[in-house]
């Protein structure tokens, strides 16, 4: 049973509840008669952990062994969410742990949301992360995952009785958590501050300043049917010296552990904004301390290997994550001149050969500057570098483009300003072999405004598309069991099959009309649709009509993703429905709409959409008059857990973003793959979901990319009032301000973004939005037509499985191979 003396569970009932126990009796020290839930899900965690344990063991000894080229992500956050789930299911082990739990008397479920999700992100960037290293372990690739360990993941919401957002932290290790193994052998020393000196052979010397340790966490990453378990490396800040012992000894016990706070504060606590700078020094301290471990790591392992320094991108490709790791641009140039004695050309060539870039945004106000005085305090070595790099560069453009003065200032690291700022997607542009967009669109975008300089000196072959996916595994068996078992049954293959090749979920297709296979996927839905209510029952204390088509809309707050549009019209929906006769209104089509998402917490225009929302909601669901028709919900704190209750759950999903603004989208995959319906912009992954499954199944409105900035142009110079514009949308923004929905005044900043600039074009796209809910109630009413729809919407998401896109990055970016652990 216990397999070479090690206290793993074995794959049987008899053994794995013998390992429960244990785990009990060992790790927790407690005893069974008097375990609470808490207890019993860590204890079956840490059970399945040695099951992934020995797995884990073999991957990375069979990389030791094989020496294969490997990848590392580096990405600033990882939005896991849980792990135990998802850990028994690529174990292939749910089964038999659900019977071992309850022989014990517990129930799985129950315990499975004991775990708290590991939240270590924003949105997007984060989760499309976390399911890349699913697809990396699920694919056999050998690629790890490389970020920070921050003590406080993304901030808990809570929704104050006037309907703001508040803030508190999210102590999410409050308690063991059974699935991360500290290295405590795995530790290195980072610099900050000093000085740096050059010396005579172009090299330098950074020295002083203050040092601290950087700690490894592992966490295991199982493959789906396979035993290969990649890794994500987390690093935790440490004081070099625990506490300075002379004022220790001189009393000054604050100044004592002063050192030491500083510390450790650089891994305490995950920065709230998405797609937005923020500019603080802390920031810029935990982008270095990541990168400069996860590099000296990265370091360690190639030197290992005993190959010269040239063969690096042989065996290494570094995928940046956005610019958020850039810096590891310039830290390794400095690892290679000044550590390793390296000649600048020959670092150059490694580094140009050694790191990819992938772009997540082109909102400007996104874009990462960092002030030169402030990089300057902080690493002033890399600033040395990054003018070195800037001035061979200018050099090469100047070659290229005599006498274009304009040009050289455009791409220059460097921009002129009070303070000068350097750029950080210009440094990883030029710093990496090739560089990417998420989607097709957005990868357009990036060749005609940000890269386009770059296009002109590097040629075209440098700038790629690679389109987003999600993992089927989490994203479609794990949330909605139901209907991953009507495919299963359905496509007459083991599901082990479709969930890693998602293009079989094209057998669907010829039951797409069939009435009684409709039946059954209209009977998933359903109960989809009332687990979800029974959650807002249990957390809001109100019941919803789970016979009512669910419209969703869930993502973080930003003005660029049009929480508006859809709020306004919600109101709207409200009026006419007000407006009719009670016999007029029983032909309309009952909807529930769901909001939620979070804001960043000094982001005021959002925090006041929010606000809206939820008294929007009050209003509306207190109408008796409209109560059977409409109904609305912000539900607090929207995260990966919450997301898995409401994906299976819509009839439709709204991804309303003004075209041009979001780069992909994730969420747009995740509902349709179960199902749901797609009311959207022409914008993004959209775009792509429309060419797969067919126009005539998605719900597109509003202006395309081309017309937006003449639209603007127009709003700029030659304003029409709203009254004329869109009189629909201005009578919204009056009953608001009327104080409808609360206070007026309360609101007036947000409406006044909509009546003077209307950056986001909302009274270009509000008639054509409500001309597109208008054909979805249509469509609602003939469910045949409907269930065709969503079975061939789902038939057709193959693309978006995760795996496609990690085998695109495999061997057209970072020439890596599968490397299958037998
Ligand atoms: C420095 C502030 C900051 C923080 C986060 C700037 C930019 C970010 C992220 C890159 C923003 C982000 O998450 N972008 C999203 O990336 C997803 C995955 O590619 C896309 O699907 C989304 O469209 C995009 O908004």
């Amino acid at each position: 049973v216990w397999k070479d003396g090690l206290r793993a569970a074995d794959d049987d009932v008899p053994s794995i509840t013998k390992s429960i126990v244990h785990h009990v009796q060992t790790s927790l020290s407690r005893q069974a008669y008097n375990l609470d839930d808490l207890g019993a899900y860590q204890a079956t965690a840490l059970s399945a952990k040695d099951n992934m344990l020995l797995n884990w063991n073999e991957t990375q000894l069979a990389y030791t062994r094989k020496q294969p080229k490997r990848a590392y992500y580096l990405c600033i956050e990882y939005l896991m969410g849980r792990t135990f789930d998802n850990a028994l299911l690529n174990l292939g082990l749910k089964d038999q742990y659900h019977e071992g739990v309850g022989k014990l008397g517990f129930n799985l479920e129950d315990l499975l949301t004991q775990e708290r999700d590991a939240a270590l992100g924003n949105g997007g960037l984060g989760r499309l992360a976390a399911c890349y290293l699913d697809s990396s372990s699920s694919q056999e690739l050998p690629v790890w995952g490389y970020s920070l360990r921050y003590k406080y993941g993304i901030f808990q919401q809570l929704i104050a009785p006037d309907g703001s957002q508040l803030e508190a932290p999210d102590p999410w290790l409050e308690h063991l958590n059974p699935f991360e193994i500290p290295r405590y052998d795995v530790q290195y020393e980072i610099r900050f501050y000093g000085q740096a000196e050059r010396t005579a052979d172009g090299r330098a010397v950074w020295s002083g300043g203050q040092e601290v340790l950087a700690l490894a966490y592992d966490v295991m990453i199982p493959g789906y049917g396979t035993k290969n378990t990649n890794n994500l490396r987390l690093w935790e800040s440490k004081p070099k010296r625990g506490f300075d012992l002379q004022s220790f000894n001189a009393g000054d016990y604050e100044r004592a552990v002063e050192a030491s706070n500083s510390a450790e504060a650089i891994t305490s606590v995950l920065y709230p904004n998405d797609n937005t700078t923020f500019g603080k020094e802390l920031r810029l301290k935990q982008q270095y301390f990541w990168t400069a471990a996860s590099l000296a790591d990265i370091i360690r392992r190639f030197k290992s290997l005993e190959k010269p320094f040239s063969a690096l991108p042989d065996y290494a490709a570094i995928q940046l994550n956005d610019t958020h790791p850039t810096l590891a641009i310039p830290e390794l140039m400095r690892i290679l001149v000044d550590e390793e004695e390296v000649p600048w050309n020959s670092a150059w060539d490694i580094v140009t050969n050694t790191f990819f870039f992938t772009n997540h945004t082109v909102l400007p106000e996104a874009l990462e500057k960092w002030p030169v005085p402030l990089f300057e305090h902080l690493l002033p070595r890399h600033l040395q570098i990054i003018y070195d790099i800037n001035m061979t560069f200018l050099q090469s453009v100047e070659k290229k483009f005599p006498g274009d003065r304009e040009r050289l200032s455009r791409m220059s690291l460097i921009e002129e300003g009070f303070p000068k700022q350097i750029r950080m997607a210009y440094l990883a542009i030029i710093g990496s072999r090739k560089v990417n967009g998420v989607a097709e669109l957005h990868s357009q975008l990036l060749k005609a405004t940000i890269c386009k300089d770059f296009v002109e000196f590097y040629g075209i072959s440098k700038f790629g598309n690679v389109t987003n996916g999600v993992t089927p595994r989490r994203w479609l068996d794990q949330c909605n069991p139901g209907l991953s078992a009507l495919i299963t049954e359905t496509l007459k293959i083991p599901k082990s099959e479709w969930l890693k090749d998602l293009k079989k979920l094209e057998g669907l297709i010829k039951y797409a009309d069939d009435p009684q296979f409709q039946k059954k996927w209209a009977a998933v839905k359903q109960t989809n649709k009332e687990r979800l209510a029974q959650y807002v029952e249990a957390t809001l204390g109100v019941k919803v009509n789970a016979k009512a088509m669910f419209d969703v809309q869930v993502k973080r707050l930003h003005e660029y993703k049009r929480q508006t549009l859809n709020i306004f019209g919600v109101i709207h929906r409200y009026f006419t429905l007000k407006a009719m006769t009670p016999e007029e209104r029983k032909k309309a089509n009952p909807r529930v709409v769901f909001f939620a998402g979070k804001a960043a917490p000094g982001y005021y225009i959002a925090k006041l959409v929010i606000r809206l929302i939820v008294n929007v909601a009050r209003v509306v669901n207190a109408d008796p008059d409209t109560k059977d028709y409409l109904e609305v919900y912000f539900l607090p704190d929207y995260s990966v857990s919450l997301a898995e209750l409401l994906v299976p759950a819509s009839n439709i999903s709204q991804h309303i973003s003004t075209a041009g603004t979001e780069a992909s989208g994730t969420s747009n995959m995740k509902f349709c793959l179960n199902g749901g319906l797609l009311v959207g912009t022409v914008d993004g992954a959209n775009i792509e979901i429309g060419e797969e499954i067919g126009e005539e199944n998605v719900f597109f409105f509003g202006h395309l990319t081309e017309a937006v900035e003449d639209l603007r142009y127009q709003h700029t110079y030659h304003p029409v009032p709203i009254e004329q514009k869109c009189p629909a949308l201005a009578h919204v923004l009056n009953e608001i301000s009327a104080g409808k929905f609360g206070d007026g005044q309360t609101y007036e900043p947000l409406l006044n973004t909509v009546r003077h600039h209307d950056h986001y074009l909302l009274t270009e796209d509000f008639q054509s939005y409500i001309d597109a809910l208008k054909l979805v109630d249509e469509a609602y009413l003939n469910q045949t037509t409907w269930l065709k729809k969503s079975i061939i919407t789902c038939a057709k998401m193959g693309k978006f499985s995760s795996d496609r896109a990690i085998l695109d990055y495999a061997e057209e970016y970072w020439s890596i191979e599968p490397l299958k652990v037998e």
